[in-house]
Parts: C-alpha cells; structure tokens; sequence
C-alpha cells in the first residue's frame, strides 16, 4: 500500500495525510505509487530549472561540503557540452582557506572560462570584484562559487540570483535550520546534492515541503558532469517508493 511505503521512507506522519488526502482510491488502484506520489508532488512543490537570460548570474551558497563546487562543475559543463553555451566559473576565495575540488584546475582541463576572486572584493563590490565581471561579459552564463557564506554582501546585485544547496543526508530538522539560517543570502531557488546518499527520502521531502522555494536542479552522484538532472517530481517519487536500501 502506498501509505505503508511513505511510512518506510520516514515520511512525518502529518505530510503523510496531506499527501494522501489528495489521491482517490481510484487513482490509488490503477497507477504505479511513484507516479501517483510524482503527480502529489508536482502539486505540492515547485519545479524550475531555467536560466533567465536577466539573471544570468548564479550564485550558488549553502554549507561547507554541501557540493557546491561539484554541482558547479557540473552545471558549467552540461551548459556547455548540451546547449553550446559560453560559461564562466568563478571562485570566490579565502587566502586563509585550503580549497579541496578546484574549479580553476577543472577549467584548465575543460576549457571553460574560471575567475577567482577575494571574499573581501566580492563582498564589497571592489573595482577587483567589478573587474572580474567585466572579464565575464562574454559568458552567457556566470556561476559563482561561494564559501558558504550566509554574510550579506554590501552591494545590491539585481542581476544575480542566489540558488541554495541542500544536502540530502542531512536530517529533516538540520535542513530546516540551514534554509533558514541562509535566508540571509537571498537565494530565490534550492538545488539539492547527495541525493545518491539518501537512505531514507522522508526527511528530506518533509523539510522541502516546508519552505516554498522552487527546486532547480539534482545532484545525484559524485561524478562530473553525468550525476546532475534539473529537480523533478518525478526523481521524488522514484525515491520515496523505493523499498531497498
Ligand atoms: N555521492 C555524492 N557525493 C557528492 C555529491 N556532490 C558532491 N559530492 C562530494 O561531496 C564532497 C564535497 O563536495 P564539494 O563540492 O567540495 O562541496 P562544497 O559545498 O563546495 O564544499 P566547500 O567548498 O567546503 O564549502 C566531495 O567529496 C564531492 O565529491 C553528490 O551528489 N553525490
Ligand atoms: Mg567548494
């Protein structure tokens, strides 16, 4: 039965019922759970993976070791390989920090444009921050990496959209807490990583369901570029059915 599934997947008792309450006993009887748990999630979350060609700067923010950086590497390279698009990557960078994946490193292998740039000048808006943007007029699309920041930057960037990533492991309480704590940041979109490492889905789907920020993109593996898929219902509900672990 489906309940009994979402009850598997540590699904809090209270969304279970406001999951259930929109599935007919019909519906129930004649389609696969994961596609009805899909069409309840569809209804419930919100989806979208786009990049507007106005805010075509992202900036990706979320805790250390979320994977952020491996996301990053990720999205430049599918924006470039699939849609032929020029990608910039820049690392925003501490002097006192060791840096673990390097995007400059992936950049020289790649060929995809990468910029660093100092905490302080990106929090600023420096001249050195702005020289930097101006070294990626070019790019159709911009992607920031930042150091898990939650600090709010002095300057206003309209042209910038913050997208938050989320680690799927994490407990359903710790999840809220960082998208809270991170509120800070503006970030308008979630991005959620390690979903390969998620024994149970209900945690993670109980904390999504209690923020109403679109989800855009899936990260699903360690490896760069294949694990990444812009975030689907339908992802989901594959997960909240499945049975093994
Ligand atoms: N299995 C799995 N591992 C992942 C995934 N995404 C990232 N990782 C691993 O998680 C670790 C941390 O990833 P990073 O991308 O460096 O994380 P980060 O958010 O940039 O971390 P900081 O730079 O320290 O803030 C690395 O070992 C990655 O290979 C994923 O989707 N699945
Ligand atoms: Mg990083």
């Amino acid at each position: 039965m489906l309940q009994d599934l979402l009850v598997g997947q540590r699904l809090h008792p209270k969304v279970i019922a406001r999951m259930m309450c929109g599935v007919s006993f019909e519906e129930e009887a004649s389609k696969p759970a994961e596609r009805v748990v899909a069409g309840r999630l569809s209804d419930l979350l919100r989806f979208d993976a786009r990049i507007s060609a106005k805010r075509r700067i992202l900036e990706f923010v979320g805790p250390n070791g979320a994977g952020k950086t491996t996301l990053i590497a990720k999205l430049a390279s599918r924006l470039k390989e699939a849609f032929n698009l020029r990608v910039a990557m820049v690392g925003v960078e501490s002097r006192n920090l060791a840096q673990g994946f390097h995007l400059g490193t992936f950049g020289s292998l790649t060929g995809i444009a990468f910029h660093a740039v100092e905490r302080a000048d990106y929090m600023r808006g420096t001249p050195a921050y702005r020289r930097m943007l101006t070294a990626c007029d070019e790019a159709d699309v911009v992607l920031i990496d930042s150091d898990g920041r939650t600090a709010v930057p002095d300057v206003r960037r309209e042209e910038t959209e913050s997208i938050m990533v989320l680690p799927a492991p994490w407990r359903s309480d710790e999840l809220v807490e960082t998208m809270k704590r991170y509120e800070s940041t503006g970030y308008s979109r979630l991005a959620v990583s390690k979903l390969d490492c998620c024994g149970f889905a209900g945690p993670l789907i109980d904390a999504l369901l209690s923020v109403d920020k679109p989800l855009a993109f899936f990260s699903c593996g360690p490896r760069v570029p294949q694990d990444l898929e812009p975030a689907s219902a339908r992802r989901l509900g594959r997960m909240l059915t499945q049975v093994l672990h």
